[in-house]
């Protein structure tokens, strides 16, 4: 195991805490000797000691391109850098459907579009198109979400049009060019169009994406959350369900609980995100204890659709909170509804062509396969030596 210091965390070159970056860039001139003592000056000018010019190469006539190596004396804490993340359970798309499946009545509608001038259609595509992306379904697939892909190229206002019109959940914006910051001020445009927006639903869930966005960003704009490069559409569709349970009548709460519980429950949850399943208070009040056990097969008090959505009597809400369902506990057959079951026993044979066709076949007589027919004198590639 390599020893570093976090504290004073230096860059990495062919030896520890050596501190050797690698910096590539252009200058706006021909490739010349001048030229790469000039760029050698401009690394020097950056505080970088023992500047050496690794690479020049001519880039069309007018411009070179240069790889630079150097050596920095500074280092950075990183025990004390805080990044905002979305801060989300790690859930599989199986997952999801089932906890949807279990607390959300109508589907959510999820609106989506790649705005301004931006063609970039890829990435709003992975995350909402049925095939997703990197072998993560998208939010097509999932049943409990009302998709609505409006592509690209569509101005701010056309969209909190069409999001009006669909009666949108969501909304999701992509922006992938970010050229002189096109995609911040496009985002500030649609901020602030969305906040004179009336006829919005007040829960609207923004999102925003795309290669140069992160959430840091997206929150100082005003928006929920913000994906960059490589999101799983499960992550975002995660984030949805976790803001929509949040901001509709399903209040999420988490229950409170004792230090000596907080405690014990600690190693169980070690490197298993909790999750929001709706269980109400009634399912509390019947087995608190064993509700922690949340891995334990037979514990898991599976809320009915009403119950969840209906507050509770006496005025009070109904009770929600983030716990993962055992293993296999929605999976199994007999907590699905009736008709998303697997049949049981064998399988209706499925009529034969011919019959359909309406063709003269006697009952229980079938046709044979084509490979049987291959074998039994069906039509033969083989010629007849008679
Ligand atoms: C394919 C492509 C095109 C295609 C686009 C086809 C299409 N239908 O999308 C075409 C040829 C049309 C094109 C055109 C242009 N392109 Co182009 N293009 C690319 C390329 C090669 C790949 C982009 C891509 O598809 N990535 C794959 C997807 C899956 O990744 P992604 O977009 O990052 O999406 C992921 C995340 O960011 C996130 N995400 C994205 N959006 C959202 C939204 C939400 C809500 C959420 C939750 C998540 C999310 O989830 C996705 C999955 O993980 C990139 C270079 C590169 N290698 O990235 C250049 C690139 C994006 N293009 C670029 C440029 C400059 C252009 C043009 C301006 C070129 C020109 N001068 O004409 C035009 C722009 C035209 C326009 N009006 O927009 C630049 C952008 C530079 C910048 N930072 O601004 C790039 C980076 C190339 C480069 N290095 O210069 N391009």
């Amino acid at each position: 195991m390599i020893e570093v210091n976090p504290k004073k965390l230096r860059p990495y070159g062919d030896r520890i805490d050596d501190g050797f970056i690698q910096l590539s860039f252009t200058l706006p001139v021909k490739a010349s000797p001048e030229a790469k003592e000039a760029a050698k000056e401009l690394v020097e000018k950056m505080y970088l000691e023992r500047v050496s010019v690794i690479s020049m190469e001519p880039l069309g006539d007018d411009f070179s391109l240069f790889v630079v190596y150097g050596q920095t004396t500074d280092s950075v804490d990183l025990t004390k850098i805080k990044v905002p993340k979305v801060d989300v359970p790690e859930l599989t798309y199986q997952e999801l459907v089932d906890l949807m499946e279990q607390t959300i009545a109508e589907p959510i509608v999820v609106v989506g579009a790649c705005t301004g001038s931006d063609a970039h259609t890829v990435g709003i595509d992975a995350i909402l198109n049925m095939k997703g992306y990197a072998g993560d379904y998208g939010l097509e697939r999932y049943p409990k979400f009302k998709v609505h892909n409006l592509r690209s190229q569509l101005s701010n206002e056309e969209l909190i049009a069409q999001a009006v019109e669909l009666k949108a959940d969501a909304l999701l914006v992509s922006q992938v060019v970010s050229q002189r910051d096109s995609h911040i001020k496009n985002l500030k445009e649609l901020k602030e169009l969305l906040k004179k927006e009336r006829r919005l639903p007040k829960g609207l869930i923004t999102l925003i994406g795309g290669p140069r966005i992160d959430h840091r960003l997206a929150l100082k704009l005003g928006f929920d959350a913000g994906f960059g490069r490589d999101t799983k559409p499960s992550r975002v569709a995660s984030f949805i369900v976790k803001e929509y349970c949040d901001r509709t009548e399903l209040t999420m709460k988490k229950p409170e609980k004792s230090e000596q519980s907080k405690q014990e429950e600690q190693p169980k949850r070690q490197g298993r995100p909790a999750m929001p399943v709706a269980v109400d208070d009634a399912d509390m009040a019947i087995d608190e204890e064993t509700m922690e056990d949340s891995y334990a097969p037979l514990v898991y008090q599976r809320p009915t659709r009403g119950q969840i959505r209906q507050p509770a009597e006496g005025g009070t809400s109904t009770l929600l909170t983030y716990r993962r369902p055992p293993r296999g506990a929605a999976k199994r057959d007999e907590d699905k509804p009736a008709e998303k079951r697997k049949p049981r026993g064998r399988r209706k044979p499925k009529p034969a062509p011919a019959q359909e066709a309406g063709k003269a076949e006697k009952p229980g007589e079938s046709k044979p396969s084509r490979r049987r027919r291959g074998r039994r004198g069906g039509r033969s590639r083989r010629k007849k030596t008679t």
